[in-house]
């Protein structure tokens, strides 16, 4: 009988334990969450290694890529986006455009919205407020320039709005 009670305290006192760990475990896993949001941007690959810069300045070839994929800016900062079509200007040039996305924009979803939206120059009206940026279409040989400011800092898409072009034309704007 004392045997049997030693053994459920025993059990009782492994289990309070247990709560126990699992109530730390939880406040680690929340301080955890915490500390991704925090360095969000920092943990983006290559970026220690990309100096602050006041002008987003692209290069678009026909071969759908832009020449650079990775920008750091200010917050609140004016900025100019500039983007210059080095596509041959034979044939039928190809045309690009550079659309800064606001955060947590669903890149695929907007891509096919934009892909409909060939009257608004591949700008797509339905998500007007997820844009924060966007150059004219450029064809070969030409460029266009904007200018923009990133109030919250984060992370932030730019992409090739024109059809089929998004999945090789993209890259990434950390705002600090
Ligand atoms: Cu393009």
């Amino acid at each position: 009988m004392k045997r049997t009670y030693l053994y459920i305290l025993t059990i009782s006192f492994f289990l309070a334990a247990c709560g126990q760990g699992s109530v730390n475990q939880d406040q680690k896993d929340s301080t955890a969450a915490a500390k991704t949001a925090e360095i969000d941007t920092a943990s983006v690959p290559g970026i220690e290694k990309v100096p602050f810069n006041d002008t987003i300045n692209l290069k678009a070839n026909d071969d759908m890529h832009f020449d650079k994929d990775l920008f750091k800016i200010k917050s609140g900062k004016k900025i100019i986006l500039r983007l210059t079509n080095i596509g041959s200007q034979a044939g039928a040039p190809m045309s690009h455009n550079v659309v800064i996305l606001n955060k947590g924009t669903d890149i695929s979803n907007f891509a096919d919205d934009a892909r409909k939206s060939e009257k608004d120059q591949y700008i797509p009206p339905t998500f007007a407020s997820s844009i924060i940026a966007h150059t004219k279409p450029v064809i070969a040989g030409k460029s266009d320039e904007v200018e923009f400011t990133i109030a919250q800092p984060g992370l932030y898409d730019f992409i090739c709005s024109y059809p089929g072009h998004w999945g090789t034309m993209q890259g990434k704007i950390v705002v600090e």
